[in-house]
């Protein structure tokens, strides 16, 4: 197949979920073309078979806004026209499923060329930027014309169905996945060293640092740490809430356990170093994050709300604590640190879950939608046959 991925750059779930997808399906013997208006930050340029193309942002001095969307839209066209894609699989809806679909109707009309649109909701796209009244009626009108939509989780599926007006048999649900070699337990005492974590537990927080992530509860539950557990908490990623993060810290009493390590490329380094994992957000679609941190023995505190459920086994990899007590993170993490038995079999029954979502089983399931969709056929017959 000849297939355009369309996603967004910068540190985030869907970029990865994009871009490894993409490397995935190129592996796989397929022509990718991966489209950005950056190099997405998990993106190999080193892998043959895939291509990546730039869209160039229009700035010219009358435009105070640039309309990147239009640029999408022209390269879209462009692929299908001298490259030949078949079918064109949006990343995240806003603006790429409109893209898509303004591509779809230029090819129709000008060339007679029947693109196929598939579309992955990843999660604010749906829950926060969707529904923004600016947003809201173009973003219904153009999912609602995919050929396909799929969504991380059953929650997310459902939200779509329910705000969006999507017939919820029509969103399949393809869970995010994880690349278990990649990220798989390790030693790592000169990791926990160089964070000066030689002789205390180490806590870790990965995230793009945007209010929806509850940051503020990261640290405030960590500072609710019962005496006597020593740790460090170690902040992966970068965002607006970073900086007030910290100053709650200063606050709290905590800053001088901060461990501020910014954006990262080799982020399994860091999780086989972590003990635990905080993720309390307001809500996640999926949480790709508290994936790999389980595919890295890393049981995941966190609070149950959105699709968390769905990739934590409440209990067993992790726990998951009513929505806004912080207090419940600090207290189940002295819990969980204290009882080191309790700690072992969850790092265990974390890997084992995180194995439930390996990236072969995920890839062929996106795989054989697509291909579906170019011969003509109902991607639902073979999801519906698909395990979960
Ligand atoms: O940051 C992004 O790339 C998108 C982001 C979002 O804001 O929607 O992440 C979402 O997509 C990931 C991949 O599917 C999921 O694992 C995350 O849970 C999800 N984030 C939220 O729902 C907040």
């Amino acid at each position: 197949m000849k297939i355009a991925v369309v996603c967004h750059p910068t540190y985030g779930g869907s970029g990865v979920v994009a871009t490894e997808l993409a490397q995935g399906l190129a592996r796989s013997g397929h022509e990718v073309h991966l489209v950005s208006y950056e190099r997405p930050f998990r993106y190999d340029p080193l892998q043959p078979d895939i291509y990546y193309h730039q869209v160039d942002v229009s700035d010219y001095p009358l435009f105070r806004h640039p309309p990147y969307s239009l640029n999408l839209t022209n390269k879209l066209v462009e692929l299908v026209e001298e490259r030949g894609v078949e079918v064109v699989h949006s990343h995240y809806a806003i603006p790429h499923a409109q893209a898509a679909w303004m591509a779809r109707e230029v090819l129709q009309e000008e060339r007679g060329l029947d693109v196929k649109l598939a579309c992955t909701l990843h999660g604010t796209d749906i829950t926060l930027v969707g529904l923004q009244h600016s947003f809201f009626k173009l973003t219904r009108f153009t999912i609602q014309r995919q050929d396909l939509l799929t969504a991380p989780s059953a929650w997310l599926a459902c939200e779509t169905a329910r705000d969006f007006h999507v017939d919820e048999e029509r969103i399949h649900v393809i869970p995010n996945f994880v690349d278990l070699e990649r990220f798989q337990p390790k030693p790592s005492d000169d990791i926990r060293r160089r964070l000066g974590a030689a002789d205390r537990f180490v806590i870790t927080h990965v995230s793009n640092f945007r209010p929806v992530k509850r940051v503020r509860d990261v640290v405030s539950g960590f500072a609710n740490l019962r005496g006597g557990t020593e740790a460090v908490l170690v902040l992966v990623g970068d965002g607006p809430e970073l900086d007030p993060a910290v100053e709650l810290a200063q606050e709290l009493g905590v800053r001088d356990d901060l461990r501020i390590l910014g954006k990262m490329n080799d982020l399994e380094k860091i999780l086989q170093a972590s003990d635990l994992f905080f993720l309390p957000s307001r809500a996640e679609s999926f949480g790709l994050a508290a994936l790999e941190a389980q595919a890295c023995g890393v049981p995941v505190i966190g609070y149950r709300t959105g699709g968390l459920p769905e990739v934590v086994v409440d209990g067993e990899t992790g726990v998951l604590c009513p929505e806004g007590q912080d207090v419940c993170l600090g207290s189940i993490a002295s819990d969980v640190l204290g009882d080191p038995t309790r700690h072992a079999a969850m790092r265990r029954a974390a890997r084992r879950n995180a194995e439930r979502f390996a990236l072969v089983p995920v890839l062929r399931r996106y795989e054989e939608a697509l291909r579906c969709l170019v011969s003509g056929l109902d991607p639902a017959d073979v999801l519906r046959k698909a395990p979960a």
